[in-house]
């Protein structure tokens, strides 16, 4: 693996941040094919239960796709290279079965904030600057931005985010509920891992349950959503967890759960 990719661990804790800094941690092809691979090898790794995306240096998570790869490209299959492993790598980061959050320490522009609508939860330092200004390229916000935006925020909003290409603060993303929180710059990493650390310690076999049933659920209409959750309700109810919350509870201690 190139070093494009970080990949940390802390306790349960997985950490990939994004290393290239001097070009404000822009993704070109080969950092993305990298970030799957540092991805699904936390995800495969069993004392993982939370991944942590972020990136390196103190400017930017991610200021976009790389303009010089995009600018490179002729033709249209070897635009569709770049949209495929793109759509690829994210939807595999959104469906994941781990929880995923999002350090945005800096600018998280195009890709960037494209990539945070695929992480879970999204915490960011109050100097980040979030975006999609491919329109100001001449470019479309192609890494299932258009999709998973509409999607998140209300449609107004979502469509003078893309039609405009303009940049807003931590705070403006807070408040239209594109992002969780705002913090204080020099607190992000400790805010990050109490809030990974919290769910860390929570059922695994619950949290990939809910994961399931929240992605599935959304995609169907309320009957059928309800009557998929009654079914997968089943399945954590007679769990070793299930019995270990509950009895941690009466003895009053704390849970320990395995994800079985
Ligand atoms: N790609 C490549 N290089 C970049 C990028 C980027 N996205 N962003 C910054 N850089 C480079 C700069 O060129 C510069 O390099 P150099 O030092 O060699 O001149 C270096 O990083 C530092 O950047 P700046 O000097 O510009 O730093 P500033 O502090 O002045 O500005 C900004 C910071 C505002 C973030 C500015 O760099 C900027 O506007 N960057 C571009 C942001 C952007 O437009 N992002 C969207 C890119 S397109 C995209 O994301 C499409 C994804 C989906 C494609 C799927 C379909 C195929």
């Amino acid at each position: 693996m190139s070093d494009s990719i970080v990949i940390e661990k802390k306790g349960n804790v997985g950490i990939l941040t994004v290393n290239r800094p001097k070009v404000l941690n822009a993704l070109d092809v080969p950092t993305i094919l990298e970030l799957e691979k540092g991805f699904s090898a936390l995800e495969s790794d069993q004392e993982v239960r939370v991944i942590v995306v972020t990136g390196a240096g103190d400017k930017a998570f991610v200021a976009g796709g790389d303009i010089a790869d995009l600018e490179s490209r002729q033709g249209l299959q070897h635009y569709q290279e770049f949209a495929e492993t793109i759509h690829r790598v994210f939807r595999k980061i959104e469906i994941s079965d781990k929880p995923t959050i999002g350090a945005i320490n800096g600018y998280a522009l195009g890709g960037g904030t494209e990539l945070i609508l695929a992480l879970d939860i999204r915490i960011a330092a109050d100097t980040a600057r979030l975006g999609l200004p491919e329109i100001s390229l001449g470019l479309f916000p192609g890494a299932g931005g258009t999709q998973r935006l509409i999607r998140q925020v209300p449609l107004c909003r979502a469509k003078e985010i893309m039609f405009t290409g303009a940049h807003m603060s931590a705070a403006e993303a807070a408040e239209i509920g594109l992002i969780n929180r705002v913090v204080p710059k020099a607190a992000l990493m400790d805010e990050v891992m109490k809030t990974a650390e919290v769910i860390a310690k929570k059922s695994p076999l619950v949290l990939k349950l809910l994961k399931r049933t929240l992605r599935d659920g959304g995609d169907m209409p309320l009957s059928a959503a309800l009557g998929h959750e009654q079914a997968v309700v089943s399945l954590v109810f007679d769990s070793a967890d299930a019995h270990e919350g509950c009895r941690a509870f009466l003895e009053k201690r704390d849970a320990v759960f395995v994800g079985k």
